[in-house]
């Protein structure tokens, strides 16, 4: 079968394809992005005409997305799965690939090109390579080898790199990755990689790190949608992605100079993103975890399965209930309880088949985000969180059973893990681990007894 191309173009895309000028680097081209920013920068074009805004997509380690990109001008498709028929639509905001295991170099040159306004990244939890509680994490070998002066290698040292031989208009630096205040969080990254690089200068001052919260589920496409999507094409797209059908964005109001049209393809952009990522990250991330540790525990492939189990649901809603919606103040227009709900009937979904070992990845990182943020305001309030708690043990003992552990930490989890006989040292060596958990929490005797029953229950 023929390949997605712009010479073999099933439907039209809703822009001119190839009628884009790069505008827009972005960090991480995986499946997330090509399903949510890329969509919201292909209608934004389309409703506004303005063509300046097209994406240069930068992938990190391997060149996978870009082999699949290129013979294809930068076309792509989106397969949306709901409760009813799959829908499929082709997306031309993609302009170009870089990879930067190649070319390092190259990425840097785009950042610093002044008809670039801005740069969004998704390069998940890890690739930002902060210290536990934040800043940069100077012992981190690639950060090092970034410094000695070779074209950078690292998000961080790539930005720094970027922004020191930028003239022009300043730019704007957008994260799309689930941490806390993540705008402000990169920030400090960069100017502490600047520092320490011996970097200064005008575009540094200037440059703005907006906050955002992101949201659609993209689980990891398999060879069966590569198949459906060529079904429903007519023609081969490799670098198909597969989403549901929600798709949110919340942007802080608070770019450097020009910006797309986010906001008419949708995006909400606002003063305050902190309530919005709150709920999001302690309410859909913090129970998708959840569910996926105690779905993996109990044998379910798909978090979809996982949430059909009535004890897991049940966890997941008394998580929200009890622990998480007491220590939130949601943003002006959203019901809790109603949200709440929603989360979990998206992971229902049967057709996204997302896998709890996809979701189970990198816990070592995405625990402090998304629990251990509840369970420290809620030992503050004098609460036990127990739901909470019933997260971090499935962790736990998620990381104690499972051979090939996908996360940065994996080495240091595992050797902790594997020289505790019994619940309580399990508990104890883990919650050892400092990269992971606070003092405070270490040292809490509530938390770990609260642990201790918990990973006795779950490995009875
Ligand atoms: C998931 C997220 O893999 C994970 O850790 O919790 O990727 C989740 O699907 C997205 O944040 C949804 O917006």
């Amino acid at each position: 079968m023929n390949r997605l191309s712009l010479t073999n173009l099933p439907t039209k895309p809703a822009v001119e394809p190839g009628g884009l000028s790069v505008g827009i680097v972005h960090l991480g081209i995986g499946a997330f992005h090509r399903a949510h920013q890329a969509v919201f920068t292909e209608r934004a074009a389309q409703l506004t005409g303005d063509s300046r805004w097209g994406i240069s997509g930068v992938t990190q380690r391997s060149a996978a997305v870009r082999d699949q990109l290129a013979p294809q001008d930068g076309l792509y498709s989106v397969l949306t799965r709901g409760g009813g028929a799959a829908s499929i639509e082709v997306i031309g905001s993609v302009r170009e690939v870089l990879a930067a295991s190649e070319d390092p170099a190259a990425v840097v040159q785009r950042i610093a090109d002044p008809r670039v306004g801005v740069v969004t990244l998704t390069v998940t939890e890890k690739g930002y390579r902060a210290r536990s509680g934040g800043g940069l994490d100077l012992t981190d070998p690639e950060i090092q080898a970034d410094l000695t002066g070779r074209p950078p290698r690292t998000v961080v040292g790539q930005l720094a790199a970027g922004l020191a031989r930028r003239s022009g208009a300043p730019l704007t630096v957008l994260s799309c990755d689930n941490l806390v205040a993540n705008g402000p969080y990169l920030a400090r990254l960069v100017r502490e990689y600047a520092e320490a690089a011996g970097l200064a200068g005008e575009q540094f001052e200037a440059a703005a790190f907006p906050a955002s919260m992101v949201d659609r589920i993209v689980p990891a496409t398999t060879d069966a949608d590569r198949d459906e999507a060529a079904r429903l094409l007519g023609v081969r797209d490799e670098a198909v992605v597969v989403a549901e059908p929600f798709i949110q964005w919340v942007i802080e109001d608070a770019f450097a100079a020009e910006q797309p049209a986010w906001d008419a393809a949708g995006a909400v952009l606002t003063a305050d993103v902190a309530p919005w990522e709150q709920a999001k990250l302690r309410m859909l991330n913090a129970t998708h975890s959840m569910l996926a540790y105690l779905g993996a525990l109990r044998g379910y492939e798909t978090i979809a399965e996982a949430v059909r189990d009535e004890d897991l649901a049940t966890a997941a809603t008394e998580l929200m209930r009890v622990d998480v919606v007491p220590t939130l103040t949601p943003p002006d227009g959203l019901d809790l309880t109603a949200y709440g709900e929603s989360v979990l009937e998206r992971f229902a979904n049967p057709a996204l088949k997302h896998r709890t070992a996809q979701v189970a990845m990198d816990g070592s990182v995405k625990l402090p985000v998304r629990l251990l943020g509840t369970v420290q305001d809620r030992l503050a309030a004098g609460a036990e969180p127990y739901a909470a708690a019933l997260a971090v043990a499935a962790w736990m003992v998620y990381v104690s059973r499972t051979a090939g552990l996908d996360d940065p930490q994996a080495a240091r989890l595992q050797s902790a893990a594997a020289s505790a006989g019994g619940p309580a040292a399990l508990v104890d060596a883990l919650l050892a681990v400092d990269t992971v958990f606070a003092p405070n929490l270490r040292e809490n005797k509530t938390f770990r007894s609260l642990l201790v029953d918990h990973v006795t229950a779950l490995t009875r």
